[in-house]
Formats: structure tokens, C-alpha cells, sequence
């Protein structure tokens, strides 16, 4: 008996050994479908539990094993999960008090990155309501109507965030929306203090019969993303989504015992989903930060023995820049997860800071369909690998991109991209992988709907990017297809953009676009524009509109003045011809105009501004 299992166990020994000379990628491959099938049967598990165990479950069991563990650390100060718990249990008592909270109802949060988002999530999850993450850049419209579309009756903001807020007051009141800032005190009409409530209320822990009716298809969060058209969009995550995206550390051969750094937005699903979520399933400490900084990274990395980093593109290239020291290497940072890393940045990053190993992934928040890379190919963001393909049904088909839609052929079926071209990525919709959409936004949510894929009658999500996959099976992502582009790690939608510039005095017509710049991620923000008759170019004017109302990485930073916009058949504006042309001013023989950030104004786009630029003297 002994010997035939030896034998036997000698046999997949030198089968594994085989195979690993045939891929070499066969052993990490092994281990990543291992995971993902015991991350499969516990999802399933959670799914069937009665009642449903949800990440505020695995919070609550987190506390009981290990209470004096520390869950989070901010500013100079530990919290342990059981501070965390009963810190969460003072927020819940002290918003069923004060807003009369009840179970499904939304509340919205415009916070900072601090532990107040975590304490107040929690305690929302345990009176059964759903959290919509604001992002804390944004203003005046784009604030109202992400507000409004998660159908919130309730806001909480900090404190720094007063003055946003105070814009769009009027606006709330007429709406009889409760708004609570996190301060002792308040001397605003229509805003209440909320701290003062929290310091006062106890925390005993809260009936669990308050969300007695969450399930694993009830809402837990509104994560916001700019998608193809116009304002931010809040994708409907549900419970099953986020125990989905806290995987992805385990998968990532994460464990209790790692310490992860959070520099990134918690309004975002990278910071919010993977990283603090996926920090609760794993029952880990976490480093958060207010705002990402590449001079103070690697001390605090080294400070709070940090083994596991998050990034964004961008994030891992200012890591680069930074000046060169001998310490660069010392730390304890083993995994970095992240997605957007350009290769030749990534190639850099580990000559530069040691033996770590970068976890690229792609991933929708709202999509059906992600990528880990669990290899160690530069530059992919995952493997085509039948396990995954069989559960998660997927594609790539080919798009035509100036007309910014699939082909199809004669029967009207789409045609799948072969290897190695670029395609649009599809994830078929199926109850192992919904769609859930955009919170009351049926016409979005339909648009990302793509039938007759394959086969008559077929339904995929369209994920809107461009990807390709290689003959090794390697995952490359491309591009965003259409309106959208990525700068600075944001998604910035352009006709939003465009409709800011419109109400410029001087313009009458904006067409955005992303252009690329040497030595930079992403696209920046260029906008062709045509002006009102008889008008010059008000550099002054659009800059103050400008700066007013966008982001900073929303920012058209180029301007090319042009007599009239070229449209299409269906009077979409043309931009792929623009796109390429970019913002060489000895190539474009329109006017071109720069927003200069020190003078504060729009600045006529010089030879020299522009050679400044290509160089990099010139930050962007
Ligand atoms: C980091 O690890 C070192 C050595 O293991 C230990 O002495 C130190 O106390 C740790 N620091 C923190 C903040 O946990
Ligand atoms: C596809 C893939 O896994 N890519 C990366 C995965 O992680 C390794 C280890 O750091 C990287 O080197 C790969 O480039």
C-alpha cells in the first residue's frame, strides 16, 4: 500500500517536473488555480451560510479571536480591532439617534482618507445600510449628482470638506437630505455636529437582528467611476462583489501576518475593496495614510515593518523618481499589488527596490471579469487560464475604433480578436458573474450590455477596454476605448470636461481628448475648442473656469483653438486625428495654448514650453 502511493506520489513529482519544463510557469500556475478553487468553495460557502456571513461577519470573528491585534494605524496612532468594533458600535448608535437610519437605507460619505471611513462603515454594515464613497475631489455639480443617484437622504463630511459642502447646501436643504460633519460642533443652519454624538453613545454591540434581510445580493457599497460619457457613474456593489475583490489578497499568497499600506483613496475599489476589505478577510494590520506621498513611502514602509504595498501606474513611477539612496533596499516589503504599471517602470522598480513581487491586476469595480497576474511575465496583467475561462466566460472581439464599436459580421454576430491582436474585452453575464449596473441609471447600465456576442441572443458586459493576449497566454492591457482617459490614476470623462469649458465666456464649442506625453502614464488632459464669434482666446477667463470647477487631474493642460470641430456621420467629434497630432506646436499650425500652473493663467504653447515639457523640466 505504502509503496504504491510512494509510487504514485513519485509519478506526479516528476509529472509536475514535466510540465514545468514545458511551461515555465506551470508551478505558479498550479498554486494560483489552488487558491482560486478554495476561494471558490468559501464564497460558495458564505453564499449558502444562513444567515448570510458577510465581511462584517469575518470583522466580528476577526475581533473575537484576536481583539488586542491592531487593525489599523493613522497618524502616530494604533487602533485594535476591538477599538475599531466598538468605535463602530458608537457610529451606528449615534446615527440611529440623530438620522433614524433604518435597515437598506443609504448614506453617503465625503471623508478623507481616515479612520472615520472605516469606524463609520462598519457601524452603517451593522444597521444593514448601504455606504456610498464619494470621491473627496469632487464639486458643486458632479458632487450633487453623484450624490443624488445613490439616492442617499443622508451625508456625513469632514470637516476640511465644509466649504464643498456649504456650495451645494441650498441644494440638499431643498431636498430635505440630513447633513452631519464630523466635528464637536457646528454654527452652519442645516449641517449637524456629529462627533459630539458618537463620544456620547455606548458601545454595547448591536442587534444582529438590524440587518436581519442583507444577503449576498443586497447592496453594500456605491463606488464611483467615470465611464464612457459624462458624470461619474455609482456601480452597485454588492456583497458578493465584495467578498470577490477581499480575495484578491488571498490569492495573492497574502496572509494574517503581513502588514499592508494603504496610500491610495479610500473612494476608489483598489483602496477601499482590496485593500482595507481584503485586510478584514485576512485578519491583517493595516498602515493607512491620508494621502500618498512618495518622499515619506518607503520611511514608513521601513517604520511599520510594511510587508505588502498597494500602487496605482503612477504611484510606482514617482516611487522611481525619487532620488536614489542606499537604503533603497532595505525594507520588508514582499508583494506589491496594484494596477497600471508601465513595464519599463516596472523593470525599474525591482532593480531599484529589491526582490518584490508585483501583483498586476486588472479589474472593473463594476465589471465581470478581472485579470491577477500570478507570474513573473513584465508587463502582463494576467494569464488566459482554462480554469478561470471556464468559471468566468470571456473574450476579446474586435473593435473598430474610430467608429468605437465591435465588428461584426455578416450574420451580425461580433468576431474574436486572434491572438496577439488587440480586441475588446467581454465577460459573459451569467449568475456566477451578474452585472449589476449603475445605480438608477438604466440607459448606462444598458450601454455596457452587449448582445448576439457569439451567438444570437447571447449577453456579455462590455468592459469597455482594449486588451491583448499573447502566444504564452499573457494578458496585456491596451487601452480605454472611447471618451475616457486615465491620468494620474483617475479616470477622466470628457464630456464632462467639456461641459465645463463650454460655460468659459469664450468658447463655444469643446472637443477633450487625452494626448500622451513622453515619460508619463495615462493621457493628458487637451481640448480642442472652437470660440464665440468675434472672441479671442481668454486665457485668464477659461483658466479660472477651469481650476474652478475640475479636479487637477481633470485639467485640460492644452488648448488648441481650431475655426471649426470635425464631426462624424452621427455628430460624435472626431478625435482619433487630434489625439495623434497631440500638441507639438511645430507640427499643429492652429493655435495652441498651455495652462501654466505658476503663472496661474493660459500661456501661448511656446517651441520652448514645448521642448521644456518633452524633457521634463516642466512638471505635468
Ligand atoms: C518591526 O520589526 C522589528 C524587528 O522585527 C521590531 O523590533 C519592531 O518593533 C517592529 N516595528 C513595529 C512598528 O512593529
Ligand atoms: C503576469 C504576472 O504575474 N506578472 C508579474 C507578476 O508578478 C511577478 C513577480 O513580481 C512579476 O515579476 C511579474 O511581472
Amino acid at each position: 500500500m505504502l509503496v504504491w502511493f510512494t509510487a504514485l506520489a513519485g509519478l506526479a513529482a516528476l509529472l509536475f517536473l514535466l510540465l514545468q519544463t514545458l511551461s515555465p510557469y506551470f508551478g505558479d500556475e498550479c498554486a494560483y488555480i489552488l487558491r482560486s478553487i478554495k476561494l471558490g468553495i468559501r464564497l460558495t460557502k458564505y453564499k449558502k451560510a444562513k444567515p448570510f456571513y458577510s465581511i462584517l461577519d469575518c470583522f466580528l470573528d476577526a475581533v473575537k479571536r484576536r481583539p488586542g491585534k491592531i487593525f489599523l494605524h493613522f497618524e502616530g496612532r494604533d487602533y485594535s480591532y476591538e477599538q475599531v468594533d466598538k468605535q463602530s458600535n458608537k457610529v451606528a448608535r449615534a446615527l440611529q439617534a440623530e438620522a433614524q437610519l433604518k435597515e437598506g437605507d443609504t448614506v453617503a460619505l465625503f471623508l478623507s482618507n481616515e479612520p472615520y471611513v472605516v469606524w463609520i462603515w462598519l457601524g452603517l454594515a451593522k444597521l444593514g445600510c448601504p455606504a456610498a464613497l464619494l470621491n473627496f475631489n469632487i464639486r458643486s455639480k458632479s458632487l450633487l449628482h453623484c450624490f443624488s443617484c445613490c439616492g442617499a437622504k443622508v451625508i456625513i463630511v469632514s470637516p476640511e470638506l465644509q466649504d464643498a459642502v456649504e456650495e451645494v447646501l441650498p441644494t440638499l436643504r431643498e431636498q430635505g437630505i440630513s447633513v452631519f460633519i464630523l466635528s464637536e460642533s457646528c454654527s452652519i443652519q442645516g449641517i449637524d455636529s456629529l462627533s459630539n454624538k458618537i463620544s456620547q453613545a455606548s458601545d454595547q454591540p448591536l442587534s444582529r437582528d438590524l440587518r436581519a434581510n442583507v444577503n449576498i445580493r443586497s447592496t453594500a457599497l456605491y463606488i464611483y467611476t467615470s465611464g464612457t460619457t459624462g458624470l461619474p457613474k455609482a456601480a452597485v456593489v454588492t456583497h458578493e462583489r465584495v467578498w470577490a475583490a477581499s480575495f484578491i489578497q488571498a490569492a495573492c499568497g497574502i496572509t494574517a501576518e503581513d502588514i499592508f499600506y494603504i496610500n491610495l483613496p479610500l473612494y476608489h475599489s483598489a483602496g477601499f475593496l482590496i485593500g482595507l476589505s481584503g485586510a478584514i478577510e485576512r485578519g491583517m494590520t493595516v498602515i493607512l495614510k491620508r494621502k500618498f506621498s512618495a518622499s515619506q513611502f518607503w520611511d514608513d514602509c521601513r517604520k511599520h515593518n510594511v510587508t505588502v504595498m498597494q500602487y496605482i501606474g503612477e504611484t510606482m513611477r514617482y516611487l522611481c523618481n525619487t532620488a536614489k539612496k542606499d537604503n533603497d533596499k532595505t525594507h520588508k516589503v514582499r508583494v506589491a499589488i496594484g494596477n497600471g504599471i508601465r513595464t519599463d517602470v516596472w523593470s525599474e522598480f525591482l532593480s531599484r527596490f529589491g526582490d518584490i513581487k508585483v501583483r498586476e491586476l486588472y479589474a472593473a469595480t463594476e465589471g465581470n471579469i478581472g485579470f491577477i497576474n500570478y507570474t513573473s511575465k513584465i508587463g502582463a496583467v494576467g494569464r488566459v487560464n482554462f480554469v478561470h475561462r471556464f468559471f468566468f466566460p470571456y473574450t476579446l472581439i474586435k473593435f473598430d475604433i474610430e467608429k468605437e464599436e465591435p465588428v461584426r459580421n455578416a450574420e451580425g454576430l461580433c468576431i474574436e480578436a486572434a491572438r496577439g491582436e488587440t480586441g475588446l474585452l467581454v465577460g459573459k453575464i451569467t449568475r456566477r458573474s451578474p452585472f449589476v449596473g449603475y445605480a438608477g441609471n438604466q440607459q448606462q447600465t444598458e450601454k455596457k450590455r452587449l448582445r448576439d456576442v457569439l451567438k444570437k441572443g447571447d449577453l456579455y458586459f462590455n468592459t469597455g477596454d482594449l486588451l491583448r493576449f499573447d502566444h504564452e497566454n499573457f494578458v496585456y492591457f491596451q487601452d480605454r476605448v472611447g471618451d475616457t482617459f486615465r491620468w494620474k490614476g483617475e479616470n477622466v470623462a470628457t464630456s464632462e470636461v467639456a461641459d465645463i469649458l463650454t460655460t468659459a465666456p469664450c468658447i463655444l464649442e469643446a472637443n477633450v481628448y487625452g494626448v500622451k506625453v513622453e515619460g508619463h502614464e495615462g493621457r493628458i488632459g487637451m481640448a480642442a475648442v472652437t470660440l464665440k464669434e468675434g472672441q479671442d482666446f481668454d486665457c485668464e477667463a477659461t483658466y479660472k473656469q477651469v481650476t474652478s470647477y475640475l479636479p487637477v487631474y481633470a485639467r485640460p493642460r492644452f488648448i488648441r483653438i481650431q475655426p471649426c470641430l470635425e464631426m462624424t456621420g452621427t455628430f460624435k467629434m472626431k478625435k482619433v486625428r487630434l489625439v495623434e497630432e497631440g500638441f507639438n506646436p511645430a507640427h499643429v499650425k492652429d493655435p495652441l495654448f498651455f495652462l501654466d500652473s505658476e503663472k496661474k493663467t493660459y500661456v501661448p504653447l511656446t517651441e520652448e514650453i514645448y521642448r521644456a515639457i518633452i524633457s521634463l523640466e516642466i512638471k505635468l
